[in-house]
């Protein structure tokens, strides 16, 4: 998969507001601070297409990139971000739950689980719903460059996909990635094209 173009559109705050063209897409949910603009970043090759931040709760809008004027990669905000207000995260929650349940042209989520910790409930949770929603989804296990003593990323994702195998069968397909060392970037791009070719036209 070559991305020749990765354009800005625009942000939204409700999937109605979204465009309207029918394009395929393919978006990017996680925890605060997980990775999703970084991963946006580097499969689109472009270091400053979405905005990163080491503070949580960058991303608070429904970001849409247009890629090869062909489909969009979408980034959203993370869920679970203790520091802003209730009805704040009430409303950002709403947000990710409305795009999410709503959208047609929704052809893959991918849900990122930092590698770095065990299994969370909140991303169990969240990917229960996934099911109820009705999104098809893979999940990517982030920053695997990170080699911290007493931390077994091996263990972890064995760990949450042990846990997820509890109400999931077959398991959906899953990744690991950095945006530092640039892992899993072919291997994403590969599966976004092989979602593409089995959409009917
Ligand atoms: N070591 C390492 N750091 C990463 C990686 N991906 C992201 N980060 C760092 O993690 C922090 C959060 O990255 P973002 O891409 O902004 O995360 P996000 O999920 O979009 O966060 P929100 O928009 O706040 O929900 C930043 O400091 C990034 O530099 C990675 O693969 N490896
Ligand atoms: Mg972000």
């Amino acid at each position: 998969m070559e991305i020749h173009k990765a354009e800005f559109v625009s942000s939204f705050t409700a999937e109605n507001q979204c465009p309207k063209t029918g394009w395929p897409e393919f978006a990017f949910i996680g925890r605060s601070n997980v990775g999703k603009s970084s991963l946006i970043n580097l499969l689109t090759g472009r270091k400053g297409l979405a905005k990163v931040s080491a503070t949580p709760g960058k991303t608070q809008l429904i970001n849409f990139f247009n890629i090869n004027d062909r489909w969009y990669l979408v980034d959203l905000p993370g869920y679970g971000y203790a520091k802003v207000s209730k009805s704040r995260q009430r409303q950002l929650a709403g947000m990710i739950e409305g795009y999410l349940a709503k959208r047609q042209q929704l052809a893959l989520a991918f849900v990122l689980i930092d590698a770095n910790v065990p299994p969370k409930q909140a991303d169990l949770d969240f990917i229960n719903n996934m099911g109820e929603w009705q999104v098809p989804f893979a999940l990517v296990f982030t920053k695997t460059d990170r080699h911290k003593k007493g931390v077994h990323q091996a263990d972890n994702i064995a760990a949450f996909l042990e846990a997820l195998s509890q109400t999931w069968e077959p398991l959906p397909p899953h990744f690991l990635s950095s945006s530092v060392t640039g892992a899993g970037r072919a291997e994403i791009l590969d599966y976004i094209a092989q979602v593409l070719r089995s959409l009917p036209t």
